[in-house]
C-alpha cells in the first residue's frame, strides 16, 4: 500500500495538522477543554482520517515521531488559551505503543512544557483500555512519571472493552469519557441512560471526573445533564475545527 510510503516523509513535508475539538462543562455549557486530533494531508488523496493512518504509523514505528509531534504541537496552542483561560487543558490521544518500552520521552515533554510556561495539569492523555489491559510494569511506571509531572489521565471509549472496572482500581485515572455508542441510543428510560448514570455515580464516588462523547441532540445534552454528568463532547457543540477557528468559538462565548 502506498500509504506506508507517503507517511514516512510526511512529517518533514508538514502534511500533519491538528483538530481541535471543544469539551464544554454541561451545567454551565462553557468550553474548557479541547480534543486534540490529528490530520493528514496527502498530497494526492486529500485529508487522510486518523483511523487509516495511526495504525500504519504505529506498525512502523513512525507513530512515537508522531506522538511527540502531536504534543509539541498541541501544548503550544495550550499555551495560547491559557493566556486568557488559565485553567484551560488540552487533551491529546496516545498510542499504547508510545507507553511500551518507555518509548515517551519524558524529559522532553517536561522541558517542553516549562519553557512553555505550562504545568503538568495543561494536558490530559487519552488512553484506551487496550493499554491498561496488556498494562507490565513498564506502562505502570511511565503512568507514574507522567502524574508526577501533574499530567492527567483520561480514559478513552470507556464501555467498550473488557473489564473496565478494574482498571478504575488500579490506576490513578482523571477522566472517563463514555463511548458515543452509548451517548446515540440514549432515550429517556432505555438502558443506556442506566448505563451512564450509573457510569458517573461509580467515577465520582472513585473521585473522578465523566466526559460524555458524542453528544448531537439538545435531547442526550439535558439526559447527560440530569445524569450528573460533568463533561460533553460532540457535534452539538461543534465538530473538530483548526486552532484559528477554535479562537473564534472562544471569542463568541467570552
Ligand atoms: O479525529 P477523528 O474523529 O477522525 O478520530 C478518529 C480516531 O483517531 C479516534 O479514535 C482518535 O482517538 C484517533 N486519533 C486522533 N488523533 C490522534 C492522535 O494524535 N494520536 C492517536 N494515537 N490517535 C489519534
Ligand atoms: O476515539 P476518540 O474518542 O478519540 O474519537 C474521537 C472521534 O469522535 C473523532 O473522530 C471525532 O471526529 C468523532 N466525533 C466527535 N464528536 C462526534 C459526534 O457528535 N458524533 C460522531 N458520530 N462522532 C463524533
Ligand atoms: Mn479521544
Ligand atoms: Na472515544
Amino acid at each position: 500500500m502506498r500509504l506506508i510510503s507517503d507517511l514516512r516523509p510526511a512529517l518533514e513535508k508538514q502534511q500533519f495538522h491538528l483538530c481541535y475539538q471543544p469539551i464544554v462543562e454541561l451545567a454551565s455549557g462553557r468550553i474548557c477543554k479541547a480534543e486534540a486530533l490529528v490530520r493528514w494531508t496527502h498530497p494526492t488523496r486529500g485529508v487522510v482520517s486518523p483511523v487509516e493512518f495511526i495504525p500504519v504509523a504505529e506498525s512502523t514505528g513512525m507513530i512515537h515521531a508522531l506522538g511527540s509531534w502531536v504534543f509539541h504541537e498541541a501544548m503550544h496552542q495550550t499555551a495560547r488559551w491559557r493566556v486568557h483561560r488559565p485553567q484551560f487543558q488540552v487533551s491529546v490521544n496516545v498510542s499504547p505503543l508510545q507507553f511500551q518500552n518507555s518509548r515517551i520521552d519524558l524529559i522532553a515533554w517536561r522541558q517542553h512544557l516549562s519553557e512553555l510556561g505550562l504545568d503538568g495539569h495543561s494536558v490530559v492523555l487519552e488512553i484506551t483500555e487496550g493499554l491498561l489491559m496488556e498494562a507490565g510494569s513498564q506502562v505502570l511506571d511511565q503512568m507514574l512519571k507522567l502524574r508526577d509531572a501533574g499530567i492527567q489521565v483520561a480514559l478513552d471509549d470507556f464501555g467498550t472493552g473488557y473489564s473496565s472496572l478494574a482498571y478504575l482500581n488500579r490506576f490513578d485515572i482523571d477522566y472517563i469519557k463514555i463511548d458515543r455508542s452509548f451517548v446515540r441510543d440514549l432515550q429517556p428510560d432505555s438502558p443506556e441512560l442506566a448505563l451512564c448514570e450509573g457510569i458517573v455515580m461509580m467515577a465520582h464516588k472513585l473521585g473522578l471526573k465523566v466526559v460524555a462523547e458524542g453528544i448531537e441532540t439538545q435531547a442526550q445534552h439535558d439526559l447527560l445533564l440530569a445524569a450528573s454528568c460533568d463533561y460533553g463532547q460532540g457535534y452539538l457543540y461543534a465538530r473538530p475545527v483548526l486552532a484559528e477557528e477554535f479562537d473564534r468559538l472562544l471569542a463568541a462565548e467570552a
